[in-house]
């Protein structure tokens, strides 16, 4: 039997190559995988409900969705607001800052999370995920501050996903590669069954929502010709794969090699930023990919470079090969000039204290 090495196992590993590890930040680790495994088993339960509530589909699905956002909310909070590793938390479900409970000491990180992202899909059992990023906090005084939070994806210490789908998987870094776990269900152990991941090269896919098509600017419509091997610059003419559910698109790119992108538009509403949250999505998924040997863009520029300014700051986002992802910034970059003024004039926002 192969050797059996658990999310804990390979945590405390990795942890021995740093001498001067206290061990706060792997037991942090710990406490996300913990989490998880009681958010997957309640998102199992809620498919098994949505079956039986089939005569009262909208109270038990609309209700059971709502509460599993809150839910997966929750279990990450509590998971996390007393061991005294955390010093504040963000969550896209909280409009403000999550401050730690005055009954409990705080930690020197700062937790970003996008608790259930996706959960619209849940009815329809499409894979759904939970997205984290670990900041380390460099301000004095006990309480984390917005300051902490609002760091660029670059000084990141660990960042991951929990993909709930036909297995339930952890994907992780912590700087030291792309690691992926699955949840042996019979055990309740997440184990070692993707080491060491790396985008391949030879890129398979391409994940974006064509509904969405009329939006695009000029660049993202040539970028989107080439990818599909169309016009006199033909591209690698890769498949076409979207399930409208940030962790499943990424992590079949990263998985089979390809391009996941959501871009900004300048159509009535204009949204130059996109639909993606910076801080609790781009950013952590940016990290996983950058490891993997992938590269993210906002369009103009690295994702992991970003000033963030607000706490749900959005960003265009596109992620996966790195040819493939410079090649959408050329085609922005000869095509889109009006479109890269509104969006600069929204991402070099000033942060507001
Ligand atoms: P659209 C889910 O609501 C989400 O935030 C991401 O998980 C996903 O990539 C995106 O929105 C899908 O958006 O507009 O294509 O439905």
């Amino acid at each position: 039997m192969d050797k059996l090495i658990t999310i804990e196992r390979h945590i405390n590993d990795t942890q021995k190559q740093y001498p001067h590890a206290t061990g706060t930040f792997s037991n942090m680790l710990q406490d996300i995988a913990l989490a998880a495994k009681l958010i997957s088993l309640e998102t199992n339960r809620a498919g098994l409900v949505d079956i039986l509530g089939m005569t009262s589909t909208h109270n038990t699905s609309g209700e059971r969705q709502q509460k599993l956002d809150m839910f997966a909310d929750n279990v990450i909070f509590q998971m996390n607001d007393h061991t005294g590793r955390v010093a504040a938390m963000v969550s896209e479900e909280h409009e403000d800052l999550i401050e730690i409970p005055v009954e409990y000491d705080t930690g020197n990180y700062v937790l970003l999370y996008d608790p259930l992202d996706g959960s619209s899909n849940i009815d329809v059992n499409v894979s759904i995920g939970t997205i984290f990023a670990i900041h380390r906090k460099f301000t004095k005084g006990e309480k984390g501050t917005i300051e902490d939070v609002l760091q660029e994806g670059k000084r990141l210490v660990a960042s991951g996903y929990v993909i709930y789908g036909s297995s339930t998987m952890m994907v992780y870094t912590t700087g030291q590669g792309v690691h992926g776990f699955t949840l042996d269900q019979g055990v309740g152990e997440f184990v070692l069954s993707h080491p060491d991941i790396r985008i391949p090269d030879d890129p398979a896919y391409y994940s974006a929502n064509h509904g969405s098509e009329i939006e695009w600017t000029e660049g993202v419509r040539h970028f989107t010709r080439w990818l599909q091997g169309r016009g006199d610059d033909a591209g690698p003419k890769l498949k076409q794969r979207y399930i409208g559910s940030l962790v499943a698109d990424v992590h079949r790119n990263l998985l089979k090699g390809g391009v996941f992108y959501y871009p900004g538009t300048l159509q009535d509403p204009g949204k130059p930023y996109g639909k993606i949250r910076l801080l609790y999505e781009a950013q952590a998924m940016a990290y996983i990919i950058s490891q993997a040997g992938g590269y993210s863009s906002d369009g103009v520029g690295d994702i992991l470079n970003i000033r963030p300014h607000t706490l749900h700051q959005r960003s265009p986002v596109f992620m996966g090969n790195r040819d493939l992802v410079k090649k959408a910034e050329d085609f922005i970059r000869a095509h889109d000039a009006e479109w890269i003024a509104a969006y600069k004039d929204y991402r070099n926002r000033e942060l507001i204290l």
